[in-house]
């Protein structure tokens, strides 16, 4: 290519990238946080908000929000990135460098997507601009035309769309510590009917509510969103026998975030029969909890309609591909004893983690790789150990059949080893990384060939 023709083409694969993620976090090269799935077309799309470290003087308490990327997947694995489709720049009424594109929702109707998103005007009361407006695209992942002006009526941040199955629409979103809703003229771009604080009974004296997300199951409606009882948000759920409430609290989705991420904040949809939520944490700054990372994990419901509660987990909803690089440090299960996860690179997060197994008989385990591809019949496996070790890849449990044998000479860099199978396999299994030597070994990831 000739030098003229590379700037263009680099812009290119920024704007569209695909990448192969089965596991939490869904996206590693860059943050995202507040993501609202949605399913048009038989895909899942994300529609999250972005987080960047903040500049000099730039954001509002530490968050720094200037676009919106979206993403979309047909198997929960490989996740195109569909590039920026809005910017605090690029919309007519906000505000330039406010970087305070929080939450955003879309939904389809009238054979078009509609874009909501929260941002700041540059009219203020009491200090803030909290307003939200739509863009409107063909298309689920855009190209995106924002309207000239904010929504008229509205004052706050997260707005969430509900396509009621008798046709109406119904807006929600959150300001001061309240979820307001008003149902929205059949132009998608109005108020139909006057904001009303929606009531939820038996919530309690909590410190914050935001970010709702309303949907409906056999009848009854959900309204989820994040919730402080005390330090930092819950996931949260109340139901109700009409859109607008009143609604009656009902418990906890997930509990407060492991590494004390401050927010969190939710989306449920269902896609080829199971259910999912989709949810932050700050996996990726773990000391730094405005720059957030978006992650999915299957939920499921009683048969009551009550909602099972999710823990977070590294391993995720994805498949993997034998053939792909397994992040194996995204473990499903691991043994009590002996098993150790940190960064390959503390000053660079987005290169991922590493697992170390630190003694014999410490394991981890990985579920559901795809071993459809045919002929796969070594393993090549991204190691090192200072001392030297051995371990085993096992197949379907902990004591079930040995896949490879490795021996891990003594290394203080990484390298890759590639081991012969001892067994081939088809189909979909669960994957055991046993250690057989006293002596520590790390992994980054494995990949069958
Ligand atoms: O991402 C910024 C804000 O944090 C969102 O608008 C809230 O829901 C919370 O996640």
């Amino acid at each position: 290519m000739n030098r003229s023709g590379l700037p263009l083409f680099l812009a290119i694969l920024l704007l569209f990238t695909t990448f192969s993620i089965a596991q939490n976090p869904l996206v590693t090269n860059q943050f995202t946080a507040d993501p609202t799935a949605r399913v048009f077309n038989g895909k899942i799309y994300i529609y999250p908000s972005h987080d960047v470290p903040c500049g000099e003087g730039q954001g509002f308490i530490g968050f720094c929000m200037p676009d919106y990327h979206v993403f979309s997947s047909e198997n929960l694995t490989d996740w195109q990135d569909h590039g920026v489709i809005l910017s605090h720049n690029t919309v007519p009424w906000v505000e330039p460098d406010s970087y305070r594109m929080w939450a955003p929702d879309c939904v389809f109707t009238n054979g078009k997507y509609y874009y909501y998103f929260p941002a700041e005007a540059p009219e203020k009361i009491n200090g803030k601009g909290r307003r939200i407006g739509v863009a409107i695209a063909d298309k689920p992942e855009g190209p995106f035309t924002p309207e000239p002006n904010f929504m008229a009526g509205i004052y706050g941040i997260d707005p969430n769309v509900f396509m009621a199955k008798d046709g109406k629409a119904y807006i929600y979103w959150a300001d001061s510590r309240v979820i307001y809703g008003a149902q929205l003229k059949p132009n998608m771009l109005e108020l139909a009917t006057l904001p009303i604080p929606i009531k939820i009974k038996g919530i309690g004296n909590g410190k914050f509510i935001e970010g709702p997300f309303v949907f409906e199951r056999n009848g009854q409606y959900y309204l989820t969103f994040p919730y402080i009882p005390e330090t930092t948000e819950q996931l949260v759920y109340s139901l109700g026998a009409n859109p607008l409430g009143p609604y009656d609290y009902k418990g906890v989705i997930m509990k407060e975030s492991p590494i004390k991420c401050y927010t969190n904040h939710q989306s449920i949809v269902d896609y080829n029969g199971q259910s999912y939520l989709f949810y932050h944490h700050n996996d990726l700054s773990p000391k730094f909890d405005k720059n957030r990372s978006i992650m999915a994990d299957s939920l499921f419901f009683n048969p009551d309609g009550t909602i099972q509660e999710v823990i977070p987990s590294l391993r995720g909803v994805g498949i993997s591909r034998a053939e792909s690089q397994i992040q194996v440090d995204r473990y499903s299960s691991k043994s009590e004893e002996g098993v150790s996860v940190s960064f390959v690179d503390s000053l660079n997060t987005f290169k991922g983690w590493k697992v170390k197994l630190n003694e014999k008989d410490s394991w981890i385990s990985y579920n559901k790789v795809d071993f459809s591809k045919a002929g796969l019949k070594k393993v090549v496996i991204n190691e090192k150990s200072a001392a030297g070790s051995n371990f085993e890849i096992r197949c379907g449990g902990l004591n079930g059949p040995v896949l490879a044998k490795v021996s891990v000479e003594k290394s203080t860099e990484w390298k890759q080893s590639e081991v012969k199978l001892e067994k081939y396999l088809t189909g979909v299994h669960d994957l055991f990384i046993v250690s057989t030597r006293q002596t520590a070994v790390e992994l980054d990831w494995l990949m069958f060939k």
